[in-house]
């Protein structure tokens, strides 16, 4: 072998054994497919690498060199991990839906009417009197007995900001209602919700809500919507007060919500 040869490629060895086998992580991208209900998970191919294991909730589902693989099943957890000889390097995406209780009141009520949500699934309330045009386009449902100026505590119900019972809407933004199947972890299909609003507010009733952002259905894009599930925990109070706990799938057009158990009460 050439002197310049040798040294070349023990340079490109001690380059590999300096940091490990591997070069970087399998870092995985997910493609939402099959109307929300199915994902494409693909992983970078990892320098260094002899196969790579996928993982669903703990359990190994592929184990091979290619480096994309569909998934038809809600989960919670996918781990990707890259081996090559001894090392490991790992990606993680954690599905589990992002959890929290709120309070908020029919529009006539004593507090405020209106929330909104981030992409990541932490929640805003608004007041439907605030009229600051940013705060106006945050919000994506509101409560509403569609009776003005009282409360009907077994007639409320949430409401779409694009529609206002007593005048002009609120913003653009679509919010589409279903009510929950028991125990199922996708939502509703897309041909399933109805618009404008849901179904009127009952206690320990269960609703799913498909935030589409940006008010154009499925086909046309889905890459700024997200489903969420709720529950009322309380039936309405005489304050107009309604009492929930909502869980958010922040991969956006997923209808995956996957619910841990301990967190269903
Ligand atoms: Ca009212
Ligand atoms: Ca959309």
């Amino acid at each position: 072998m050439h002197m310049r040869k040798v040294l070349a490629l023990s340079l490109i060895m001690g380059l590999a054994c300096d940091e490990s086998g591997l070069a970087g992580s399998p870092h995985i991208s997910l493609e939402v497919q099959d109307g929300g209900n199915s994902l494409l998970i693909q992983w970078y191919s990892v320098v260094g690498a002899d196969k790579y294991q996928l993982l669903v909730d703990s359990q190994v589902v592929y184990e091979g060199t290619d480096t994309s693989y569909t998934l038809n099943q809600p989960c919670r957890l996918i781990e990707c991990r890259a081996i090559g000889g001894n090392e490991t390097s790992v990606d993680q995406e954690d599905l589990s839906a992002i959890t929290d209780s709120v309070e908020l009141w029919e529009r006539d009520g004593e507090g405020v009417a209106a929330i909104g949500f981030t992409g990541t699934g932490a929640y805003t309330t608004y007041a439907l009197s605030d009229t600051d045009s940013a705060h106006r386009a945050g919000f994506r449902f509101y409560l509403d007995d569609f009776r003005p100026d009282t409360i009907v505590l077994d007639s409320i119900r949430m409401v779409s900001s694009d529609f206002n019972g007593f005048g002009d809407p609120f913003n653009d933004c679509k919010a589409l209602f279903a009510m929950w199947q028991d125990d199922s972890i996708p939502a509703p299909d897309t041909a399933s919700y109805q618009d404008k609003y849901s179904e009127i507010l009952l206690a320990d009733s269960v609703y799913a809500v498909w935030l589409d952002v940006d008010a154009n259905g499925w086909e046309e894009g889905h890459e700024s919507d997200h489903f969420m599930k709720i529950k009322v925990l309380a039936a309405p109070d005489s304050t107009g007060k309604v009492v929930f706990r909502y869980w958010f799938q922040k991969v956006a057009g997923l209808r995956w919500v996957p619910v841990a158990p301990e967190e269903e009460n």
